[in-house]
């Protein structure tokens, strides 16, 4: 079976980006993008839950070009339109959005479909659903991020899924330079991390020493 061509960056990616420009320090999802790739990150994913259609659009817009120039991966979170629109290698989806296989009849067969999950059961029908490119595994620790997000399901689901689930996942949720080292040592690859990077006034300087961190795990 051949691998998406994004699917292979992602299984690769160690840290994988999101926006959240509440938590910016003032500068926009577009800057933020851009110095997620000056870090060398290579999957990044537009979280955007409060501003209106048309301002996503050409802020997605904008990313997408800066993304395609750096080979970056790009992925929408929420609006499966706004992902097909702006040509988004991916979008991601909860578990009270529209069913996986019906996103899948939307946007097509090479278009990635990532899904959050919280709890083995999930991970198990995502698996089984044949739609699903990779999972999200979280919230691994406390987070202030997602608001409706449920409680920290802790390392023991990630531990799970490293060990009985087949598919590429993500670690997330209250991820940070000082508890990374651990996620790691459970098995996760990629990490997921938002006001970590966001919220740092040096991107660069955090994500290398993320990256440390990790591989000292
Ligand atoms: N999804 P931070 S936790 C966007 O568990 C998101 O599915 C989660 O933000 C999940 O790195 C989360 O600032 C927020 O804790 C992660």
């Amino acid at each position: 079976m051949t691998v998406k061509r994004d699917l292979a960056q992602l299984l690769q990616a160690d840290i994988y980006g999101i926006t959240a420009e509440e938590l910016s320090l003032g500068r926009s999802n577009v800057e933020i993008v851009k110095q997620m790739i000056a870090a060398g990150i290579t999957v990044i994913q537009y979280r955007e839950k409060d501003k209106k259609a048309r301002e996503k659009y050409h802020e997605c817009m904008k990313i997408r070009e800066l993304t395609a120039q750096a080979g970056v991966t790009f992925i929408v979170n929420d609006d499966i339109d706004l992902a097909m629109i702006v040509g988004a290698d991916g979008v991601h989806v909860g578990q009270e959005d529209l069913p996986p296989e019906k996103v899948r009849e939307l946007v097509g067969s090479e278009m990635l479909i990532g899904l959050s999950t919280h709890s083995p059961e999930q991970a198990m029908e995502a698996q089984k659903s044949k739609a699903v490119d990779y999972i999200g595994v979280g919230p691994i620790y406390p987070t202030g991020t997602k608001k409706d997000v449920c409680a920290p399901v802790g390392l023991e689901y990630l531990e799970y899924v490293a060990n009985k689930i087949d598919l590429p996942f993500v670690a997330i949720g209250g991820i940070k330079e000082h508890n990374i080292g651990e996620v790691a040592r459970k098995g996760a690859r990629c990490m997921a991390l938002v006001s970590e990077i966001v919220g740092n006034s040096d991107i660069q300087a955090k994500v290398a020493a993320l990256r440390k961190a990790m591989k000292e795990s």
